[in-house]
């Protein structure tokens, strides 16, 4: 090694054959698609979420004019929210050796001197940090989100989302610069022209991304994008399943739930938060003890479960569908309707948004607030049964709230009050 490449900020310090514009702009290329649609996957998760209807579904209060997009999340097709955070997951982690690869293929670019020529190029450059550093943190927040590690100070939704502003700030810009040449170059490539030839060295360009004193390759670059891919490959076809029902939810072997579904039975799917775990106990929940409040502008009803049991019964076939991707096929749920709930109380015809309380007494989700348009679908039960059985207490026993196409963390378990339009 000649004395000048000792260190990362001269081109000849950098050797492996493979960097060069056509290896960054086919990897730039997928992130280009992907980053978009991780970002749009996950916007329309938190407006999901009901985060413009109350202070309690609001992870991000201080998000301004972040939120100008918020709209009414639908109540079809039900499957709605098990697709969009299915993709949002399983993309996120398929596309984690993309990331990884793009940052590698540019790494001599980090380490350029002077640091900046211009303002401009002072500005490009602060940029570019925004760019990784962002990018690098939503890749860690969301995977350690779904790997269940809640490390996060306070709650991992505000980083997550502030991040994404942030992140898809600097992606755009950056897009906005780099996607011509990157078309270019792939384009060139299709049509068997040749590589652009490295520039003078420090010289700004695509060129530079060649190293001027290559090592000897030991594998082509279409070998080393292959490896890239599978790499993808093989961490999608260990995680999807988890967004799938039946025996492929065994494939997803690095989710934490793409492990088979708890004991079989009827209430044998997925568990988020056990009983236990909320501090739900037998004498909570026990016949006599248990009422629900449902609460409304004629005033307030309490009903034991019997006098639950005397109001129509009603079916609908609904999943749980997680913000961390995994997601359990259809059950049918049995219960009563939101809004007949709502009658009750003075609310005929059309229902207000209500909001539900659990007898969990800690924990953000003992809460949640649904819309209008939520109340008022029939699908909208608070389920007494799954399945054909009764619930069982890891799943909301004596009565939870199942929404059609809502994320799970709106279908409140061990529930016990209902307070209609007061939001
Ligand atoms: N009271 C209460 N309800 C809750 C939760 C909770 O922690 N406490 N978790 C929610 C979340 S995040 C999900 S994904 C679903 C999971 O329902 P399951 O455990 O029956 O699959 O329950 C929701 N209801
Ligand atoms: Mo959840």
């Amino acid at each position: 090694m000649r004395d000048q490449d000792r260190l990362p900020t001269s081109p000849g310090f950098w050797r492996s054959p493979l960097r060069g514009p056509w290896f960054t702009s086919v990897l730039g290329l997928v992130l280009l698609v992907g980053v978009t649609v991780l970002f749009v996957t996950g916007l329309v998760s938190y407006a999901a979420y009901n985060p413009g209807l109350s202070r309690v579904n609001d992870t991000t209060p201080d998000k301004g004019l972040l939120g100008f997009y918020l709209f009414a999340w639908p109540t079809g097709p039900v499957w709605l929210y098990r697709l969009t955070q299915g993709v949002h997951v399983t993309l996120g982690i398929t596309l984690i050796p993309v990331l990884l690869a793009k940052l590698w293929s540019v790494v001599p670019r980090l380490f350029t001197l002077p640091p900046a020529r211009s303002v401009a190029h002072a500005l490009e450059r602060i940029s570019l940090l925004l760019l990784v550093g962002g990018g690098l943190f939503e890749f860690t927040t969301g995977v350690l989100n779904i790997q269940l590690a809640y490390v996060f100070p306070g709650s991992f939704y505000p980083l997550h989302f502030y991040g994404a502003w942030v992140f898809f700030s600097a992606f755009v810009a950056h897009a906005a610069l780099k996607t011509p040449t990157a078309l270019r170059t792939v384009r060139r490539r299709l049509r068997g022209e040749p590589e652009e030839v490295p520039e003078e060295s420090g010289t700004p360009g695509p060129g530079t991304l060649v190293a001027p004193r290559p090592d000897r390759p030991t594998v082509s670059r279409r070998g080393a994008l292959g490896l890239v891919g599978g790499g993808s490959l093989l961490l999608f076809l260990t995680t999807v399943g988890q967004s799938l029902g039946g025996p492929l939810r065994r494939t997803a072997l690095l989710a934490p739930h793409g492990t088979a579904d708890p004991n079989g039975g009827p209430n044998g799917f997925q568990i988020n938060k056990t009983a236990a775990y909320a501090g739900i106990t037998e004498a909570d929940t026990h016949e006599d003890a248990w009422r629900l409040v449902v609460t409304g502008r004629t005033g307030t009803v309490r009903l034991s479960r019997a006098q639950l049991l005397e109001l129509p019964l009603h079916s609908a076939s609904l999943p749980i569908a997680c913000v961390e991707g995994w997601s359990t096929a259809d059950q049918w749920w049995r219960g009563v309707r939101l809004r007949d709930l709502a009658a009750l109380v003075g609310h005929d015809g059309d229902p207000p948004d209500v909001l539900v309380e659990s007898l969990q007494r800690h924990g953000a989700f003992r809460r949640a607030a649904l819309r209008a348009n939520q109340v008022a679908d029939p699908r909208t039960l608070l389920a007494l049964y799954v399945n054909g059985e009764e619930l069982s207490p890891d799943h909301g026993h004596p009565a939870r709230v199942i929404v059609p196409a809502a994320p799970g963390v709106l279908n409140t378990k061990w529930v016990a009050r209902l307070t209609f339009g007061a939001l």
